[in-house]
């Protein structure tokens, strides 16, 4: 006997510091984020990359009929009467419930505030006002790592919701992990706002949905819950879109409203299980980003650098035209007044030059300034002409083909240089490290 209690408290001491340690992995890997020096979110910014900072926990949105017990089944998880119960419609607007260092409830703004993330809600007219967040300082299952967000009791016909109900379930139905569907043998389980925003969500995130047959204590015999069942399964199916086979519904209750003492098989330990996989695909996925995302800023990086060394060199191809054109524009005047005077004043211009570099001047130019003479008296003035366009032409080119662009400067590469070694160096050890420590407690916990 006192082995066996033993080994139920080891165990559970296994699971807090499982529970522990994928809290430190989320909450690490969202540090590595948002960091404001240099967290992955502001580096990626400066490269014009939009990264989002993974959350720390999952997200579970629980939907169904107006008292399927979608209320009671959060008290459940988290051991404490957060949300309010009872046959009459108890929640009419949308409530996180999460864990924190202290009992508080929360209003619209404050929650928006807190989940940054459910800000596009705003735009839902009247939700903001119909929106609360419940802080728990409960522990208990894996609680610390789950946000639960309490949905209004979906009915059909004369009853107004003071905001688009369907609207905002679907857009929380974008932000969540988990989708849970509560379908209850007594209420209007098969209510047809329930039904389409069922078929509305699987369109988008069928791998997120989950279907539980609740208050399955309530659901009289075996028989009698095997016709409501089917019931629920054929209308669902008839829809187009959720026509799959072989419908899971696994059949749940708190156990401690089971009143009636109904033996019905009780699969709410089914919905921990889900909860807890979906925690360490998260985890997995997180950390797999995490890597995705260094590789990304570092790609960036270096096509950065690459291609400012690209522009660098094209830089300096565009100087050397430059200075080409440059020149040939200034050559063409400077020839055209040597070899006019050559041919117009050889004797003065001997004169001042001296005879030595007039034979020289003479042996280039010669053919010119004949070519000059050969210019009938009347053209001179259009030849001249011509050739200071054409001079100007090709100073119009150089100015033009000298165009370059700004590359960076060395403290910029020296910059960038870093980015790429701290998410190479320092934030992918920390990945591996992370992942590391996630797979041995995972290995561990198969050990015992
Ligand atoms: N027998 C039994 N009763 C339950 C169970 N879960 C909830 N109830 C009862 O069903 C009623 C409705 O439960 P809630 O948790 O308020 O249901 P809800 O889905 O949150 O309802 P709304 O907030 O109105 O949408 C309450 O009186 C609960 O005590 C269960 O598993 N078994
Ligand atoms: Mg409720």
């Amino acid at each position: 006997m006192s082995g066996k209690v033993k080994s139920r408290s080891s165990a559970n001491a296994a699971d807090s510091a499982t529970t522990s340690l994928n809290e430190k992995i989320l909450k690490e890997c969202h540090n590595l984020y948002i960091d404001p020096e240099n967290g992955l979110v502001k580096v990626a910014e400066s490269l014009g990359l939009s990264l989002l900072a993974p959350r720390k926990k999952i997200t579970v949105l629980l939907i169904g009929n107006h008292s399927a017990g979608k209320s009671s089944f959060i008290n459940w998880y988290v051991e404490e009467h957060v949300q309010r119960t009872g046959v009459a419609i108890e929640t009419q607007g949308f409530t996180v419930v999460t864990s924190g260092r202290k009992r508080e409830s929360l209003t619209g703004n404050a929650t928006l505030h807190l989940y940054p993330y459910l800000e596009p809600l705003r735009q839902i007219e009247g939700v903001t006002d119909y929106l609360s967040t419940e802080i728990s300082t409960s522990k208990q299952k894996k609680f610390s790592l789950v946000t639960f967000i309490d949905t209004p009791g979906l009915v059909d016909g004369d009853m107004k919701y003071p905001f688009d109900v369907n609207r905002s379930i679907t857009w929380l139905g974008d932000t969540a992990d988990l989708i849970f569907v509560f379908f209850d043998p007594i209420g209007q389980a098969l209510c047809k706002r329930t039904l389409n925003l069922v078929e509305t969500l699987n369109e988008k995130h069928a791998d997120r949905m989950r279907f539980y047959l609740s208050k399955a204590d309530e659901a009289g015999h075996e028989s009698d819950r095997q016709r409501v069942m089917m019931q629920i399964v054929q209308e669902l199916c008839k829809r187009p879109g959720l026509n799959r086979t072989g419908f899971d519904m696994p059949t749940i209750y708190v156990p401690n409203m089971n009143q009636k003492g109904s033996r019905c098989a009780n699969q709410i330990e089914e919905v921990c299980k889900e909860v807890e996989r979906t925690i360490n695909q998260t985890i997995q996925n997180t950390l797999n980003s995490l890597e995705r995302d260094c590789d990304q800023i570092s790609q960036m990086v270096e096509d950065k650098l690459r291609e400012d060394s690209l522009q660098g060199s094209r830089n300096l191809r565009a100087r050397a035209r430059g200075l080409c054109y440059g020149l040939l524009g200034m050559l063409l005047p400077l020839l055209l007044l040597v070899t006019f005077l050559i041919s117009s004043s050889h004797a003065m211009l001997a004169a001042a030059l001296g005879d030595s570099l007039m034979i020289t001047l003479d042996i280039y130019l010669g053919p010119l300034s004949t070519a000059w003479r050969s210019v009938p008296k009347a053209y001179t003035q259009y030849v001249i002409g011509g050739i200071l366009a054409l001079a100007l032409l090709m100073l119009l080119v150089a100015k033009f083909s000298s165009r370059t662009a700004a590359t960076m400067s060395r403290k910029q590469k020296r910059k960038l240089g870093e980015i790429s070694n701290y998410v190479q160096e320092t934030v992918k050890s920390k990945k591996q490290s992370l992942y590391q420590e996630y797979l041995q407690q995972s290995v561990a916990e198969q050990d015992l």
